[in-house]
């Protein structure tokens, strides 16, 4: 959601959650900006009511799970049960057709990203150096006696790899998610909503409420879905009709 933030679009999630009823609703972490709120405050009554609109639901009987993000990783200096609200590190979700779902943040595979991010940074700025040096490169290596050995071609592989750090990092993440005994897991964090099957484990990211306006339900049948585009009724749009398909939703999970 990243409430206190320009880009976060409170409104549509604010229509979301008002036309929708949920047994179940897991944040699944940067709920709030601290990060940048401590940079300005920029709080809008739609903010509010959003934050608003949730405590209601769980004085309404909605259990409400809060898992922090890395944005307002302050509330996890307190994790507890608060009536119907529950702050936890991750959840373990059980799926209507029996799943074990693990729903973290995802902040948690960030050294990894964090990594390739710098490869990429790397690889942009030093790409023409590294042509230039290449020749060097390889004076050397023949004054020692090893062979051809191309440092652009070598720079351009990692390039590739930090383009797809999106690929990279879901499957960080379903590796991260094996050691819980689950079949699926449910992260948001890089703001790319997805469901991809990995192996033994499906992959689920329930989006955000900036770009993708997203987020992942359960049915009753425990079919998950990924809503997308959840803004304000456009109705040439909109193909999904809310409130029949969400009515009987038992849970839902969102940004
Ligand atoms: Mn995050």
């Amino acid at each position: 959601m990243h409430l206190g933030t320009r880009g976060s679009k409170a409104k549509a999630l604010l229509d979301f959650l008002r036309e929708n009823e949920f047994q179940t609703l897991y944040i699944a972490g940067d709920l709030i900006d601290i990060w940048s709120l401590r940079r300005g405050i920029y709080w809008p009554q739609s903010h509010n009511d959003v934050v608003q609109k949730i405590l209601r639901k769980a004085r309404k009987g909605t259990r409400i799970i809060y898992i922090p993000g890395n944005h307002d990783e302050f509330l996890a200096g307190h994790l507890g049960a608060y009536g119907a609200i529950t702050i936890q590190k991750h959840a373990i979700h059980c799926t209507a057709d029996g799943r074990r779902i693990l729903v973290m943040h995802g902040h948690e595979l960030d050294t990894v990203v964090q990594n390739i991010k710098w490869l990429a940074l790397l690889g942009d700025l030093g790409y023409q150096l590294l042509l230039a040096l290449n020749p060097l490169v390889n004076a050397i290596r023949r004054f020692l006696g090893f062979g051809y050995w191309s440092l652009s071609q070598a720079a351009k592989r990692r390039v590739k790899d930090a383009v797809s750090f999106i690929g990279a990092y879901e499957h960080g993440i379903a590796r991260y998610a094996e050691r819980f005994n689950v079949q699926g897991v449910l992260c948001g964090h890089i703001h790319t909503p997805a469901i991809r099957p990995l192996g033994a484990i499906t992959y689920y990211n329930c989006g955000d409420w900036v770009e993708n306006c997203s987020a992942m339900v359960e049915h009753a049948d425990g079919r998950m879905e990924l809503l997308t585009n959840l803004q304000l009724p456009t109705p040439t749009k909109s193909t999904f009709l809310p409130s029949q398909s969400l009515n009987r939703s038992p849970s839902i999970v969102t940004v």
